[in-house]
């Protein structure tokens, strides 16, 4: 009889820690927080609320870079998800737009064409007619009823570029392209673009930089374009501001760490 009841009881906890490893583990369909190679959140549609756009997926470029298969478009809510839980639940996916063709690295929103609304701007990497060799290419979209529809498909920029972010520099409610570029010395300098309605054109560029330069993803109270930069073993701070048609950079050292 004793047996039994050691066997009963130790019966009801492995069920129970089962039960509790199996309310643990993500639903089906969602999408955890290791496939999401890059996501946003704002008003992508122009009706006045905001969605949270992810790219999912497991790809990696040859430089190590990560980029995703699907562009999944999600109730802005899912930024808490993806932070409390590790996962995007299923029903907070909207729709999943298969962009596998055209490995997406990152996505953003902005207004580069003054009209108002978000563009869906996606860094791509891929060929392009005129220049057949795999480039990331920086695409934008609209987003109309759950569908990408093209306003520039960017195949370049002037240059080769690492990466850029949407930022209204000019403080004229339009945002502008801004990118971290190469030059054929491999330095690097910070381009400016703005929306000529046929396409981009550079408004301005800094001085060149020898050494690494990354966008500081943290939201900071400086105004203006706050980058990293490395350069000798040396890291400072650089923030970007316009004067007149100028790109100015002021420069605070941080102790590399
Ligand atoms: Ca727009
Ligand atoms: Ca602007």
């Amino acid at each position: 009889m004793k047996v039994w009841r050691t066997r009963v009881i130790a019966l009801i906890i492995m069920l129970l820690v089962a039960y509790v490893f199996l309310q643990a583990l993500p639903p089906r369909g969602s999408v955890e927080r290791g496939q999401i190679v890059s996501y946003c959140t704002g008003d992508a549609t122009g009706d006045g609320t905001a969605e949270l756009l992810a790219i999912s997926g497991r790809g990696k470029l040859e430089s190590g870079e990560r980029h995703g298969q699907f562009l999944l478009i999600c109730d802005a809510s899912a930024e808490n998800d993806i932070a409390s839980l590790g996962y995007i639940p299923p029903e907070k996916i909207r729709s999943r737009i298969d962009l596998s063709s055209i490995m997406p690295l990152k996505v953003q929103l902005g207004d580069v064409n003054g009209d108002g609304v978000n563009e869906v701007a996606i860094c791509v990497y891929k060929t392009a007619e005129f220049h057949p060799v795999m480039a990331k290419r920086p695409f934008f979209f609209d987003l109309v009823e759950g569908n990408l529809i093209p306003v520039w498909l960017g195949s370049r920029l002037s240059r080769p570029f690492d990466d850029y972010i949407l930022y209204d520099i000019n403080a004229d409610s339009v945002d502008e392209i801004v990118a971290i570029e190469r030059l054929e010395d491999d330095r690097r300098v910070i381009a400016v673009y703005n929306w000529r309605g046929f396409g981009f054109e550079m408004l301005t560029q800094s001085v060149a930089f020898d050494g690494d330069i990354v966008f500081d993803v943290q939201k900071t109270e400086v105004e203006g374009i706050n980058v990293f930069y490395s350069s000798n073993r040396e890291l400072s701070k650089l923030c970007f501001r316009l004067n007149g048609d100028n790109l100015f950079y002021s420069a605070i050292n941080i102790e590399e760490g």
